[in-house]
């Protein structure tokens, strides 16, 4: 896959307009994804968000616009991520690496842990979903056979976006002078705590009557950070994780600030991949996959456009649609063969996943697309269109303003209810997911 150099695709370009998340946003209140979706019952644009749109779409003519955003398009979903786990002998690193890809430690393909010899090479691993994220299992630092310069004449500092550097006891030199290599070469780098759960049964089980939960992981940080401060490193970003539960503890914190970090193309891509480990990581991705869906509305309407069958005021790329849909459920855990093996580590019962999860969600087919955009076309799609044709600067999509309108207020539509499915899914395989 190729890397994508930022500076040939303007962010300007890729900035969705700000379509407030309003069905997206409940999550953090603790409320379900989706429900002020169905009871909306226009998509009218702030003033904010029609100003987006004319920035992206003024000066050029549409033939111009749809290929650039093509190009975009192209590169938001190929953007390649190489994501390096390091950290001490045992510490977790090949469990973690499982973790993010979405795999248990006796999945196919999974990383092989809790080996007495470890490899003295850095191995990837494609993530299952999304091969052009790469997760690499780094040799383990402070090994006797790696001293001194050997570890970074086997790891090639530069070949990765960031760090992720681990110790599930104490932090020691060797990890600091890793972090100060990695800083030298401008990259970003994060502090894990890992086996976090040993801790806290260790103090629950050695001090009951004392015991807090909150108290261990507060001490537990403080002498992370006392320690790397005193070695001189420079407000250490440390998070606090256990591998078996992922979703627990910093991993929300940890996700958010390297998605801060990541440049645009690479943080949708980091996001889109995570496993869906909490209702955090859910809406995170929905709100990522915002500026997706305006660029495929955009070009499903420009490119490539066919009358869809038994709804002719519309005009559009099915087989992109089709594949944008396919991509939604794959990002939340929806296709058949996820749900198979969460229903097998889970034990839970995979018809009932299925039935009371999927909907009509089920597998996309391009009669299901054409009927989702027959629906949303006798929708309010024709107030939304006459709003987008009456604006000067978006002149340019008038000739497809109804297309448009449709296909972009179905995706949404889909995109909603893709969410509000795999938070439904979270909550029946892990109740007590946050
Ligand atoms: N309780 C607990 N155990 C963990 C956690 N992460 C990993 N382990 C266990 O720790 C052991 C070592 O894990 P690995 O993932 O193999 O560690 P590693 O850093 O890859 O080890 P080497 O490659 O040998 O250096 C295994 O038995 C894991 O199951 C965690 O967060 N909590
Ligand atoms: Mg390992």
């Amino acid at each position: 896959m190729p890397d994508v150099s930022p500076s040939l695709l303007p962010l300007k370009v890729i900035s969705p307009p700000k379509l407030k998340p309003p069905e997206l946003s409940p999550l953090m209140a603790a409320q379900s994804l989706g429900t002020a979706r169905e009871t909306r019952d226009t998509l009218t644009l702030t003033p904010e968000e029609m100003e987006s749109f004319g920035e992206v779409f003024q000066g050029d003519n549409l033939a111009v616009i749809s290929s650039r955003l093509c190009s975009t398009l192209h590169s938001l979903e190929n953007a390649r991520l190489d994501i390096a786990i390091t950290g001490g002998v045992g510490s977790g690193k090949s469990t973690f690496v499982n973790a993010l890809r979405g795999l248990g430690d006796e999945d196919q393909g999974s990383a092989k842990t809790a080996l007495v010899e470890t490899s003295l090479d850095p191995t990837p691993y494609p993530h299952p979903k999304y091969p052009n994220i790469i997760i690499w299992d780094l040799p383990s630092i402070g090994s006797p056979l790696l001293q001194d310069n050997k570890y970074l004449e086997r790891v090639p500092l530069k070949h990765y976006d960031l760090f992720l550097i681990l110790a599930s006891e104490r932090f020691t030199t060797s990890h600091t002078q890793l972090a100060s290599a990695i800083q030298a070469k401008k990259k970003h780098f994060y502090f894990i705590r890992s086996k976090i759960d040993i801790d806290i049964a260790a103090s629950s089980q050695r001090r009951p009557s004392t015991f807090s939960e909150e108290g261990v992981l507060l001490e537990i940080r403080e002498n992370c950070h006392i320690f790397l401060h005193a070695e001189g490193v420079v407000k250490p970003k440390v998070f606090l994780l256990s591998m078996f539960e992922l979703g627990k503890f910093d991993f929300q914190l940890l996700v958010e600030t390297i998605a801060q970090e990541l440049e645009s193309f690479k943080r949708h891509a980091f996001l889109v991949a995570l496993p869906n480990v909490s209702q955090f990581i859910l809406e995170k991705k929905a709100i990522s996959m915002l500026q997706h869906v305006w660029l495929v509305a955009t070009v499903a309407c420009t490119l490539d456009v066919k009358p869809v069958p038994g709804v002719p005021e519309v005009a559009c790329d099915l087989d992109l649609l089709m594949r944008s849909l396919a991509s939604y459920r794959r990002s939340f855990g929806l296709e058949s063969a996820t749900l198979y093996k969460l229903a097998e580590r889970t034990g839970g019962s995979l018809q009932a996943m299925q039935s009371e999860v999927c909907g009509p969600l089920c597998e996309v087919s391009k009669r299901q697309v054409i009927d989702l955009l027959g629906r949303a076309h006798k929708g309010t799609t024709v107030i939304f269109a006459q709003e987008l044709a009456s604006l000067p600067v978006l002149g340019v999509l008038a000739s497809c303003s109804l297309s448009f309108a449709t296909v972009y207020q179905m995706l949404r539509a889909y995109l909603d209810r893709a969410a509000k499915d795999a938070q439904k899914l979270l909550m029946q395989t892990f109740p007590k997911a946050r």
